[in-house]
């Protein structure tokens, strides 16, 4: 009788992650090459034929008794949880929290006690509208979420990119979220805010301006999470071991300096590989490059706050760092990829209202929506009060609480006493000393639903950051206007937007009115209070000024055909590690190429998959007759035209002159086009790379 297809106990290509199985603990145990575990059912039963249902003779009806195929299929069947209803797609990393030195002037929080100290982290960044399999270059915020194991308690800062909010109160979260996700009764578009809806409500809620400008900004569009900053957003307080308080912004800035990439591009990237964002990340660690941002904090007293121009309550509101300086804590390092997606980038639970002593809340009405919200979410998306049970979600200090039962519960405590206090002298006491306490505020007042005036200015700081912005910053702003603004179908929403528009800066108005073919100019929103020209521009603000002096992590594509210099593409290759960069091959086929004198060269990309936006720079290194076959490539050309129109650095050899030509872009363009033909002309290239992008060529570029 046929014991059907039963494959090879190895088919792996790699044979990587066989050779482990896991103990009671889920702790996995490394066996040796030649000793392939038994596949087992989830209680352990060994395992006889995976390939086949128990049936009646070969081609008779399956039965019920098949219990390991019903345990198969049941577990299967109950695989997916709830996504985020925000922040639903995202991508996490381990990494370590180094301390610069103690902080306890200001907060008595453990981690900020000790210089030097390192506390484990976990980061989850993510995009907010898009569901859990839509494309990273959504325009669109990204969640930038902290999980820190201190020695007294996990302390979660669940910020954002982009330092201010949509909304002043928490109230509106739901409509606001509820208009930027797909329409309701078409389920379209996703992971997208160009449209009515989304425009609708923006236009109808003046207090989101100010967000409205950053989500237009480049700020949107990141070419990777490791050159982003974070924000906490909402002020929090220090508070030191004498019960003082200090107020606080928290800002994380990367290393490697801002970067971000231009529209087109992002449409592109999201074609040609939808997980840039998460693919670039796990890269990065993979190849030992550890992504590493500075904690900064601005720190400030009540008389500051009485004295600033806003409210520091105020959620959509920033304090310029030229009027306080950030100063630098520590240093968060990420070194680690999760060993497994699911059971920690998905099921890690952030909590706003998970804090140690010693760091607390004021009284922005959305970070206090905020903490009221994320337990809820827990609940629901992974299904039991256990959640903390999780590893990933778990303290890494000791804990001790009478908290017992439930869904899922992996530790209840141990002996008789489950209540406090106790006469048998066991289990955990309350410690008002070493315990959290809240700062005493006194509060006092009626009970109202109010929003204070000190709230009501919506446009100044809209305007600064506009003017903050350098000229291809603020075009990109018009263009992103323009184009989110020409998806929306209902001309008075458009003209709605314009008319606020008109309160922040008169030519971008009417360039997007411009650009829009709207004729009649509206007038400007009503104002609740006038917006202010009196501050000044904040350079802090801008990405393009603060750029990265380096090329270090950044990844050049270099497209090679047959025939191709091998020297040259050496030299290129160290001059590009030299700089901490990365270089990528890209040939007309993926076994790779025969340079002139014979040498194979590997391939990582085929053109038509590695075009030019997956990169920060490009080289044509080709022979003539390499050339003359890829004029006829519509991918090498567009590979061409692309990283020209994207304003990207280029180097080409002579010979790829033809293919520069075919795609419309003259050899002696600009400088951002070098010819490389001596040692000296490719590093003169790896140098001008550190620039990033060629913004004068914008203007020629017309995108
Ligand atoms: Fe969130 N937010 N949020 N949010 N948020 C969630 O919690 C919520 C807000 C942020 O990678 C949810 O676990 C309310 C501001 C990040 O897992 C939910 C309000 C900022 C993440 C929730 C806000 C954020 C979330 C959904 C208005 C920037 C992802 C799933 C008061 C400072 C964390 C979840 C991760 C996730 C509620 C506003 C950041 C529903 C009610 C402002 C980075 O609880």
């Amino acid at each position: 009788m046929a014991k059907s297809a039963r494959p090879s106990a190895r088919q792996s290509a790699s044979g990587l992650d066989q050779n482990s199985v896991r103990g009671n603990g889920g702790e996995l145990h490394q066996v040796a090459a030649d000793e392939t575990p038994v596949l087992t059912t989830a209680l352990g039963t060994p395992v006889s034929d995976d390939q086949n249902t128990l049936r009646i003779g070969e081609r008779g009806p399956s039965l019920i008794e098949d219990s390991h195929f019903r345990e198969k299929i049941f577990h299967f069947d109950h695989e997916r949880i709830p996504e985020r209803v925000v922040h639903a797609r995202g991508y996490g990393a381990h990494g370590y929290f180094e301390t610069y030195q103690s902080l306890a002037k200001y907060t008595r929080a453990d981690i900020f006690q000790r210089a030097g100290e390192k506390t484990p982290a976990f980061v989850r960044f993510s995009t907010v509208a898009g569901n859990k399999g839509s494309f990273d270059l959504a325009r669109d915020v990204r969640g930038f979420a902290v999980k820190l194991y201190t020695k007294e308690g996990n302390w979660d800062l669940v910020g954002n990119n982009i330092p201010v909010f949509f909304i002043q109160d928490a109230i509106k979260f739901p409509d606001l979220i509820h208009a930027a996700k797909q329409e309701p009764d078409r389920a379209f578009p996703q992971a997208q805010t160009a449209h009515d809806n989304f425009w609708d409500f923006i236009s109808l809620m003046p207090e989101s301006m100010h967000m409205v400008m950053w989500i237009m900004s480049d700020r949107a569009i990141p070419r990777s999470f490791r050159f982003m900053q974070g924000f906490g957003v909402h002020t929090f307080r220090l508070v030191n071991a004498k019960d003082e308080s200090t107020f606080v912004k928290f800002i994380w800035k990367p290393k490697l300096g801002m970067q971000s990439v231009v529209w087109n591009e992002a449409v592109k990237i999201n074609g040609a590989d939808p997980d840039f964002h998460r693919r670039d990340l796990w890269e990065a660690i993979q190849a030992g490059n550890f992504p590493e941002w500075e904690l900064t904090v601005q720190l400030f007293d009540q008389a500051f706050a009485d004295s600033f121009d806003f409210d520091i309550l105020d959620a959509t509101k920033i304090i310029p760092e030229e009027v306080l300086e950030p100063i630098p804590v520590g240093r968060l390092v990420l070194d680690r990829m999760p060993d497994n997606f699911f059971a920690e980038t998905e099921q890690v639970a952030f909590m706003t209202q998970n804090v140690p002593p010693g760091i607390d809340f004021s009284n922005d009405p959305l970070l206090q929506g905020r903490n009221f919200s994320y337990l809820d979410t827990q609940l629901k998306r992974l299904g039991s009060p256990n959640f903390t049970h999780l590893p990933i979600n778990a303290p890494k200090c000791p804990f001790a609480h009478f908290q017992q039962d439930g869904h899922m519960a992996m530790r209840n405590p141990a002996g008789r006493a489950n209540y406090e206090p106790n006469s048998w002298g066991l289990g955990p006491r309350e410690d008002p000393q070493r315990g959290f306490r809240s700062f005493a505020d006194a509060e006092e007042g009626q009970k109202v639903r109010l929003r204070a005036e000190s709230f009501a200015d919506h446009y100044s700081q809209a305007r600064q950051f506009f003017n903050s912005q350098t000229p291809p910053e603020q075009r990109h702003i018009a263009m992103a206007l323009t184009f989110e603004l020409s998806k929306v179908q209902a001309p008075a929403i458009r003209e709605r937007m314009v008319s606020h528009l008109l309160n922040i800066d008169e030519t971008l108005a009417t360039t997007v009115a411009d650009k829009l073919g709207i004729r009649d100019m509206p007038e400007p929103a009503e104002a609740a209070v006038p917006p202010r020209d009196d501050l000044p521009p904040s350079p802090a603000l801008s990405i393009i000024q603060n750029g990265p002096d380096s090329f270090e992590g950044r990844k050049v594509g270099v497209m090679l055909s047959d025939g191709a210099d091998v020297a040259l593409f050496e030299e290129l290759r160290s001059a590009i590690e030299a700089e901490g960069a990365v270089m990528e091959v890209v040939a007309p086929k993926v076994g790779g190429v025969e340079a002139a004198d014979g040498t194979h060269i590997e391939a990582r990309h085929m053109i038509d998959g590695g075009p030019s936006v997956l990169f920060d720079a490009v080289v044509l290194l080709l022979s003539e007759a390499g050339a003359e076959l890829l004029v006829k490539e519509a991918a090498a050309k567009d590979f061409v035209s692309d990283a020209f129109a994207h304003c990207k650095f280029i180097g080409f050899t002579p010979g790829a002159e033809p293919l520069l030509i075919k795609a419309g872009v003259a050899p002696d363009a600009d400088e951002g086009l070098t010819r490389l033909d001596s040692a000296a002309s490719v590093s003169a290239f790896v140098q001008s790379c550190r620039k990033l992008r060629l913004w004068a060529r914008e203007a020629a570029v017309k995108l």
